[in-house]
């Protein structure tokens, strides 16, 4: 039988790596997309035209587009991604987070059991280390007691135990992977990781002044996007369905993870004063380079977060330290510091072509 995966989320960081890993292993692959008003499909514009990806217009928040979907896909597999994936928009939608990172799940599951597609097709849903928010034991494993601290992790949650209990009910292969926090060069810009690695390549390039985040010390597990879709593949490929953590087992603040950008982007950073006050200084020039702003703030933060991936490690036979944080932060820096030197060439170049034609017009 072919292979037919359904993707939602297939325009996000982890949908675009998916999209590429089961296209590699000649899957036919249907993503869904949401009408925007801008463009939106950066992440996978590489892979349209190809044929065996396919793009269809539906929404998580849309019960009739998705069973009318997975009945024209017929998927084998289903990779349920599609969420309001930011922590801080949470607390300022938190209907909207729920209506799609809650109740999406049941629809999906919805959408298959009215299809007859339940001993057919597997289900992955995209869970999250934020379960155990404040945290209740270090390392996080398996049997961790979750303690939900933002709406997207209350809604996440549900999403968590109605796949646990369709898996019950129904007996349908459906499971939740718990994956840690994992960045890219594809991540979404207002992500700590991605919106530091893009300010130390601006600063670096003298196209920004200084840097404003929120709680330095907040610990994360941080692994590599590309290296973690393969675990979701994996997770559908076990003989029995169960739920997986999916993290690298190494720790580090935002700070490190700061220092750690700004030194690749050819910037020594030191540390001075505390809380709200606390700055980062070039050491070269001596200026504020970085510096703390209540606006990044979270009513409740989450600020440990340290995965333990022994379950992955033994019965899927997954790597967690395919990539180092240190090769993560490099990989990131080395594409935005790119992204900045072209974005300036391309500005550069529209002003030329302004003025050119103005002078055209004036003569
Ligand atoms: P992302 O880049 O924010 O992508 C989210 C995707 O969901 C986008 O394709 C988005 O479409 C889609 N989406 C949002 N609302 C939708 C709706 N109403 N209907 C249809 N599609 C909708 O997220 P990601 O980092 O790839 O994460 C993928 C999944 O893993 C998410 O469920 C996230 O919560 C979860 N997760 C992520 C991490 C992490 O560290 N990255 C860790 C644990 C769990 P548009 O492009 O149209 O907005
Ligand atoms: O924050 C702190 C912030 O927004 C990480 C999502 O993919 O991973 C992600 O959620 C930490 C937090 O990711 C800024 O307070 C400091 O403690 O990069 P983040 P997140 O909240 O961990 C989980 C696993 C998911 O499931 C989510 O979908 O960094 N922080 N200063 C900041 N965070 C942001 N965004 N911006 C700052 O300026």
């Amino acid at each position: 039988m072919k292979n037919v995966a359904l993707i939602t989320g297939v325009t996000g960081q982890d949908g675009s790596y998916l999209s590429e890993f089961l296209l590699a292993k000649g899957y036919d692959v249907h993503g869904i997309i949401r009408r925007s008003s801008v463009d939106y499909r950066e992440r996978i514009a590489h892979l349209e035209g190809k044929p065996n990806f396919h793009l269809h217009y539906a929404d998580m928040s849309d019960s009739m587009s998705l069973v009318k979907l997975v009945g024209q896909v017929q998927p084998t597999e289903i990779y349920n991604l599609a969420a309001q994936s930011h922590v801080q928009v949470s607390f300022d939608a938190p209907e909207f987070t729920a209506d799609v990172d809650a109740v999406g799940v049941l629809r999906i599951l919805e959408a298959v059991r009215t299809n007859h597609l339940e001993q057919t097709c597997k289900i992955y849903q995209a869970s999250t280390s934020e379960l155990y928010g404040k945290v209740e034991e270090v390392p996080q494993n398996e049997n961790t007691p979750f303690h939900p601290y933002s709406p997207y992790a209350v809604a996440k949650l549900y999403g968590f135990w109605i796949i646990k209990e369709y898996r019950e009910a129904y007996n349908m292969f459906c499971c939740s992977g718990i994956l840690f926090n994992h960045e890219s060069e594809r991540r979404g810009e207002t992500f700590v990781t991605r919106k530091i690695t893009l300010a130390a390549a601006r600063i670096a390039q003298g196209k920004q002044d200084c840097l404003y985040l929120g709680n330095l010390d907040s610990l994360r597990d941080w692994g590599y996007a590309k290296d973690y879709v393969e675990c979701m593949w994996l997770i559908l490929q076990h003989d029995k369905p169960e739920d997986f953590v999916i993290a690298t087992g190494v720790q580090h603040t935002v700070r490190e993870f700061a220092t750690l950008a700004f030194k690749y982007a050819g910037i020594e950073l030191k540390w001075e004063g505390e809380g709200i006050d606390e700055k980062g200084i070039n050491v070269a020039t001596g200026k504020v380079v970085v510096a703390v702003s209540p606006d990044f703030y979270r009513p409740t933060d989450v600020v440990n977060l340290w995965g333990d991936p022994t379950k992955a490690k033994n019965e899927l036979g997954w790597n967690p330290q395919t990539t180092s944080f240190e090769e993560l932060v490099k990989i990131m820096v080395a594409h935005d510091m790119q992204k900045v030197a072209a974005d300036h060439v391309a500005g550069v170049m529209r002003i030329n072509l302004q003025e050119y034609l103005e002078h055209r017009e004036n003569r």
